[in-house]
C-alpha cells in the first residue's frame, strides 16, 4: 500500500540522521512520517539534532516530538528531506498541494543534500499531468499575476479555497495560493512564473537538485 511505501522511504530518510545534524524539514503526510521516525531515533540514541521546519505543522509536530528547531538566521541545514505531489525523468517536481512550498524551496537551496521521498503514484513522464502548479501570489497582486499566468499559457486558474474558513486559503506568509494548470511547461518556466510581478513563488521545481527516494 502506499502507506507502507511512505513508512518504507520515511525509515530511509531516518536511517540519515547523524548527530549534530541540523535537518531541514519538509512538509507534508510522507514527511511526517519521516520527522516520526527520526523523533524515534534521536530518543533511542540520544543524538543532539536541530530541525528548521517548512510549515507551522511541522514545526508543531517537532515541537511534540522534542525535536528542538532553529531557523535560517542560526543554521544552514546540513541537508533536507521533503515529499512531492509529482516527479518526472528530469527530476523536476510539483510540490505545494500542502501550500508550504516557499519555505520547503528557500530551505531545500539552503541545504547541501536534498532527498525527496514518494511512493511510485508521483512519478510522471511529464510534469503537470497530474497535478496544477501551486503559486503563491501577494494578495492585491491577484489580477495582475492572473494576467500574467495567462501570457505564459494557463489553460485553468483557481483561487484555492479554504475550508475552515470562508474565503480563500491564507498561505503560510500571508498570501494567496492560486492552482494553475497550463497547455504545456518547458524547462524555464519556473523563471517565468518567478518574474511576473506580484508572484512570490511556485511550486515547480526544476532547479533545485536533489535524490528521489522512491518505494
Ligand atoms: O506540499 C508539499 O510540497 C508536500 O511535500 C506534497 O507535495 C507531498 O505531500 P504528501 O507526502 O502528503 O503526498
Amino acid at each position: 500500500s502506499n502507506r507502507e511505501s511512505k513508512q518504507k522511504v520515511a525509515e530511509q530518510i531516518a536511517a540519515k540522521v547523524k548527530d549534530g545534524d541540523i535537518i531541514g524539514v519538509g512538509s507534508g503526510s510522507t514527511s511526517y512520517l519521516a520527522i516520526l521516525a527520526i523523533g524515534e531515533k534521536i530518543k533511542a540514541e540520544k543524538l543532539n539534532v536541530l530541525a528548521i521546519p517548512t510549515s507551522v505543522e511541522i514545526a508543531l509536530t517537532c515541537s511534540n516530538l522534542g525535536i528542538p528547531t532553529t531557523s535560517l538566521y542560526e543554521y544552514k541545514p546540513d541537508w533536507y528531506f521533503d515529499g512531492a505531489d509529482e516527479v518526472d525523468p528530469n527530476k523536476h517536481l510539483i510540490k505545494g498541494r500542502g501550500g508550504a512550498m516557499f519555505k520547503e524551496k528557500l530551505i531545500m537551496t539552503a541545504s547541501e543534500r536534498n532527498y525527496i521521498i514518494v511512493d511510485n503514484s508521483k512519478l510522471v513522464d511529464v510534469i503537470g499531468s497530474k497535478f496544477p502548479v501551486p503559486v503563491e501570489v501577494f494578495p492585491s497582486a491577484l489580477m495582475v499575476a492572473e494576467a500574467g499566468l495567462k501570457k505564459l499559457g494557463a489553460t485553468e486558474i483557481v483561487l484555492r479555497p479554504a475550508t475552515g474558513k470562508d474565503g480563500p486559503i491564507i498561505s503560510e506568509n500571508g498570501n494567496l495560493i492560486l492552482d494553475v494548470k497550463f497547455e504545456h511547461i518547458d524547462k524555464d518556466m519556473e523563471y517565468k512564473i518567478k518574474c511576473i510581478t506580484g508572484v512570490i513563488e511556485s511550486g515547480l521545481f526544476q532547479n533545485q537538485p536533489a535524490e528521489i527516494l522512491v518505494a
